[in-house]
């Protein structure tokens, strides 16, 4: 049999093409054969979603190659491995992105003309995938892209939301949100993985049991829930690295409850076994403010408890003890949201693997590392110590004990400050005890990571003070960073092509740093030309989709002035507003020949209000508002517009940003940890109208004051303004407003 079985695997690689072929005519056949066989239409009729289908497939049958290649190799070579834990990954579309980074773009599109469809028609058929809200899950999302083009041996972890972030629809000025269930149409780009599955348990009770001669603790969950994977594979550019994220959803589990089934009520004991779905069913779309929900602690123990299951088992099969586990696995904690998994590791570790508690605490110490995106301490998440005891009474135990621990260290170095001990505490004693998450992933980590260095700064003297003096070492920041092969090849191919020709090279697409050699031909007036062509079609793209949008018509000569971010009081987009109805005024009070120096402008604003957050959704409805009484006045006419863009998503900001003259990042100084949507513009050419905050700081070094429009109070005069209270100046603009707007 033995003999067989070779025979059999020789012939099957005869029979297997070792790497898929990319020339026009494999292409084709490709596509043909997944349109027949895969969306299951004729090879004469089909039309464009179908051929996206088709499409997307054949590009996913070469990505799984990479795929088991990578994995293959990794295996081979047992590495440490990078484990991001993340709720969220705003990962957008993949077609454009996969078959750049595969490099055979420009053969698939080749091979499409022949057969009458455009690429580029095809890959706007893809929806969204947006899991996640803003700033930090568009970070995660470009960190996978640039782990894989670095050849990091690294896995993302997160869940399969079934309703990402919800459309944003405006009636009447006013946003409306709709259920965003991506999923409808099938989802090409990730594969099911049934046979990866854990069992992920919630609530019951701790109990005492004997053990070697003395007590040990054992945790008898009441509710079971099956997570099963779904993998989403990445590519790298110019690389084979073809790395994982691997999304959970939720399914009931296998383990019959036979007493509900035994009484007869079949139907009601299968509605109550799909209930189970509802931990992965969808993502909560306020971006900082959390409100103890036990759905989302159910959420953040799932895709935690899962990946841990996950990463050990892999760890386990070449390991048989747990001595090399801190040299073989890292875990990045994404925001506090999943820092369960040290409670998590540490249970696994005493509980089920016995080993004692100070080896597993050593281990974990050296483990974990911890990303904050936050300023403010109020935006911290804190878990309500009731909830907790509910849902997950064991973690609860081990956070305390690790906790007593702590704190009895503590005393020992700082002596007996209450008020700081408490401060520090894990455990926040008040109206409401709870647990404070950050304090937990501090306490736990090796690195402590800020998102640019002022944000770091605030941390250090403001936000973590207290932890700051007792362990300097652990508080490090990395700048946020955006990856240009979505910023720039896939949004902008004609900008691509310019830089390329340019600098004689395509290596930038790799090594972002090769973008300054561009420096050489400052001056060059050719160079001014073609970008000044380059800019003017995205403009008119752009223009276009506004027109289809919202139906007001805007001029390309006009400069665009655009603002594109999640609505907050602090990013400011109230200001902008304000600013655009006193330049209205401005321009309606001007002579009319003076009105020939205006530089004509289309501002443009987009962003989501999170559904509980009533003073942003008051901004988006004055935005309409205003611009309906500006776009209106034929007096005005061209002179300036303003447009409200629906549903930004990552799509819409791959279409905006090309095409954007002057770019706004105006928050309150001292209040944005970092911003990424500054750098996006950038790389596109686009001027920046920004405060000194967060990334800015360090944008303004590279940079230089003169090649930006620097506005608004500094962070250190920030206190003393808020503390001095509007000025007159403030109320008449709102009388303005009101004068115009009602
Ligand atoms: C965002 C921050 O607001 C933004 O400044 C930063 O650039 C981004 O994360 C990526 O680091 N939720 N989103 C953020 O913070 C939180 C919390």
């Amino acid at each position: 049999r033995g003999g067989e079985t070779r025979v059999g695997v020789e012939r099957m690689f005869g029979l297997m093409d070792r790497f898929l072929k990319s020339d026009p005519s494999s292409l084709q056949k490709d596509i043909l054969d997944h349109v027949e066989y895969t969306v299951a239409r004729s090879r004469f009729s089909f039309d464009d979603f179908e051929a996206y289908q088709a499409l997307a497939h054949s590009v996913r049958d070469r990505l799984i190659e990479r795929w088991h290649d990578t994995q293959l190799h990794f295996k081979k070579k047992d590495p440490k491995r990078i484990y991001f834990l993340s709720m969220e990954f705003l990962m957008g579309r993949s077609l454009s992105n996969s078959a750049i980074n595969l490099g055979i773009r420009d053969q698939y599109a080749d091979a499409l003309k022949e057969l009458g469809f455009e690429f580029e028609v095809l890959a706007e058929q893809e929806g969204d995938a947006a899991l996640g809200n803003g700033g930090l899950a568009r970070l995660s999302a470009c960190q996978m892209d640039s782990l894989a083009t670095m050849d990091y041996p690294a896995w993302g972890y997160g869940l399969r939301y079934q309703y990402g972030l919800f459309r944003q629809v405006i009636l009447d000025g006013y946003q409306h949100e709709q259920p965003d269930y991506w999923l409808n149409f099938g989802n090409p780009w990730e594969i099911e993985r049934v046979h990866v599955t854990y069992p992920v348990k919630f609530y019951g009770t701790v109990e005492d049991e004997n053990f070697n001669g003395g007590k040990r603790k054992v945790w008898l969950p009441g509710e079971t829930v099956e997570a099963v994977a779904y993998d989403n594979p990445i590519p790298g550019h110019g690389t084979r690295n073809t790395i994982t994220l691997r999304l959970w959803a939720a399914k009931p589990s296998d383990q019959i409850d036979m007493e509900s089934y035994n009484t007869g009520d079949y139907i009601n004991a299968v509605v109550n076994r799909q209930r189970a779905e509802t931990i992965s069913s969808v993502l909560f779309p306020d971006d900082r403010s959390y409100q103890g929900k036990e759905l989302r602690l159910k959420q953040q123990y799932f895709f935690v408890s899962a990946s841990l299951q996950d990463i050990i088992r892999r760890f386990k099969d070449s390991h048989s003890n747990f001595d090399d586990f801190p040299e073989k696995v890292a875990l990045q904690l994404n925001d506090t949201h999943p820092s369960l998994a040290i409670a998590e590791v540490m249970r696994v570790l005493v509980d089920e693997e016995h080993l004692g508690w100070n080896r597993a605490w050593d281990i974990v110490c050296k483990i974990f590392s911890f990303t904050t995106h936050t300023v403010l301490p109020e935006g911290l998440e804190k878990v309500p110590v009731d909830l907790l005891e509910s849902l997950l009474p064991r973690h609860l135990q081990i956070i305390y004990d690790i906790n007593f621990d702590y704190i009895e260290e503590l005393k020992k170095r700082i002596g007996l400050d209450y008020d700081r001990l408490s401060r520090m505490s894990i455990v926040e004693d008040g109206a409401i005890k709870s647990i404070r998450m950050a304090n937990l992933a501090i306490v736990c980590s090796h690195t402590v990571n800020g998102v640019s260095r002022v944000h770091s700064e605030l941390l250090k003297t403001r936000v973590f003070k207290d932890f700051y003096e007792l362990w300097p070492h652990k508080f490090d920041y990395k700048t946020n960073g955006v990856t240009q092969r979505r910023w720039i090849v896939v949004s902008n191919p004609s900008l691509s092509a310019l830089i390329s020709k340019w600098l004689g090279t395509e290596a930038w697409i790799r090594d972002v740093d090769l973008l300054a050699g561009l420096q050489e031909q400052a001056a060059n007036a050719d160079l001014h030309e073609e970008w000044r062509m380059v800019r003017k079609v995205n403009k008119m793209r752009l223009a276009e989709y506004i027109e289809a949008m919202s139906g007001v018509k805007v001029s390309v000569s006009a400069m665009f002035d655009v603002q594109i971010k999640r609505i907050h009081e602090y990013k400011r987009q109230l200001l902008n507003i304000l600013g655009i109805v006193h330049r209205y005024d401005c321009i309606k009070n001007m002579e009319k020949s003076d009105r020939t120096k205006v530089v004509p402008r289309v501002c443009i604003i987009g962003g989501k209000a999170a559904p509980g957050y009533e003073i942003a959704r008051k901004i988006i409805k004055l935005c309409n508002a205003v611009a309906e009484k500006i776009n209106n006045d034929p007096d005005v006419g061209d002179l300036l517009k303003l447009v409200f863009i629906p549903d930004y998503n990552v799509s819409v900001a791959e279409l905006v940003i090309p095409g954007a003259d002057l770019s706004q990042h105006i928050s309150t100084a001292g209040h944005e940890a970092s911003g990424t949507g500054s750098m996006k513009f950038l790389m596109n050419g686009c001027l920046l109208l920004a405060t000194e905050d967060g990334s800015t700081v360090e944008i303004i070094e590279e940079i230089g004051k003169d090649n930006m429009f620097l506005f608004g109070a500094k962070m250190h005069e920030v206190p003393a303004l808020r503390e001095k209270g509007p000025t007159l100046k403030v109320p008449l603009q709102f009388a303005r407003v009101v004068r115009y707007v009602m």
